[in-house]
């Protein structure tokens, strides 16, 4: 294949040797998070990632080339350069082809996480079924590369803005399980639960681990969601976040916003009505998924089997 894309020296030594790997995508820097939030936030991330004892590797596509392994030059280029197209699986081909600048959103992140050959990757919600969706069919195209790409995503759910309900049964549907990590409702993003409950449950990053191994072998295609409830310090309570995500619908409708712009307004009108207690939650949950993500990576680098007792462990989440 001659694919144009460069993998860092840090990551291909990594790789090399067999060190765990955590991918990070670059559309919350460019689309997700204002300036200097954006950067700050995934500098942490990669600092958390290398305590647990994995290599972080930020990706982006650089005048048409798949880049893996940022360096903070570019990082800092992603986070404020307005010509960053906030690239997904419909036109990251596109992107090489005009030599683009792009930042990569879950489904774009997945698909050069697995040729550069990555299983496990950090974001803050993936996009999932909007509400309204019945009359505009937004649904994002991370659940379709869900359904493809080999990879654990860590997030903190999908982003609370869309319709939970529609996002599990749509995961469902693709064969994606949607794992809650460590507690029976499936989070909801900027508060600990979105008041529904998640299809399954898991306690710990080796079980994690273990399930994505088990799904590779029996040659089931695709990845997992691990859904990781934002930390309790920055929790936002249910009933207050739904009031603003309402108010910026609404603005949203007025304004008639469309396409990929929809989820970068809403998260940023949420910001301004919440009076930046959104962002600092939203802050908060990428880099407690980022530390979750790397105690996955370094499970699934251990070459322990599924035990018996850990199948019990696990259970389905449905009583
Ligand atoms: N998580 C965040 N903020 C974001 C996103 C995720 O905390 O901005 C981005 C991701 O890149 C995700 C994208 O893939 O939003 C989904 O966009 P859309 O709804 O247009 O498919
Ligand atoms: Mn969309």
């Amino acid at each position: 294949m001659n694919l144009p894309l460069d993998i860092s020296s840090g990551v291909a030594a990594a790789r090399e040797e067999g060190k765990p790997i955590v991918a990070l995508e670059t559309a919350i820097v460019s689309h997700g998070l204002p300036y200097p939030d954006n950067v700050e936030t995934v500098l942490a991330s990669e600092e958390e990632i290398k305590r647990i004892g994995a290599l972080a590797a930020s990706i982006a596509v650089i005048e048409g080339r798949i880049r893996v392994g940022l360096d903070t030059v570019e990082l800092e280029r992603m986070a404020t350069s307005k010509n960053v197209v906030k690239l997904s699986r419909s036109d990251i081909s596109l992107a090489l082809a005009g030599r683009w600048t792009g930042s990569t959103t879950v489904s774009a992140t997945m698909i050069c996480s697995r040729l550069a050959g990555i299983q496990v990757f950090a974001t803050g919600g993936i996009g999932g079924v909007h509400r309204g969706a019945e009359i505009s069919f937004d649904v994002s195209a991370d659940l379709i590369e869900l359904a493809n790409s080999p990879v654990v995503v860590v997030a903190s759910g999908a982003k609370a803005i869309l319709d939970i309900p529609k996002t599990l049964e749509f995961l469902e549907t693709l064969g994606v399980p949607a794992i809650a990590f460590g507690q029976n409702y499936f989070p909801g993003f900027w508060s600990k639960s979105s008041g529904y409950r998640a299809p399954y449950r898991f306690d710990s990053p080796a079980d994690i681990a273990n399930s994505f191994r088990l799904r590779r072998d029996l040659g089931i295609r695709g990845g997992i969601l691990v859904a990781n409830p934002v930390p309790a310090e920055n929790a936002l309570p249910l009933t207050e976040i739904n009031q603003w995500i309402d108010r910026a619908l609404q603005d949203l409708d007025a304004r008639q916003i469309r396409g990929k712009s929809v989820t970068p307004f809403l998260l940023e009108r949420i910001a301004e009505l919440s009076d930046g207690r959104s962002l600092k939650a939203n802050k908060d949950l990428i880099k407690s998924n980022a530390s979750l993500a790397a105690q996955i990576a370094i499970n699934l680098n251990q070459t322990n089997v599924a035990s018996p007792a850990s199948a019990f462990r696990s259970r389905r989440n449905s009583a």
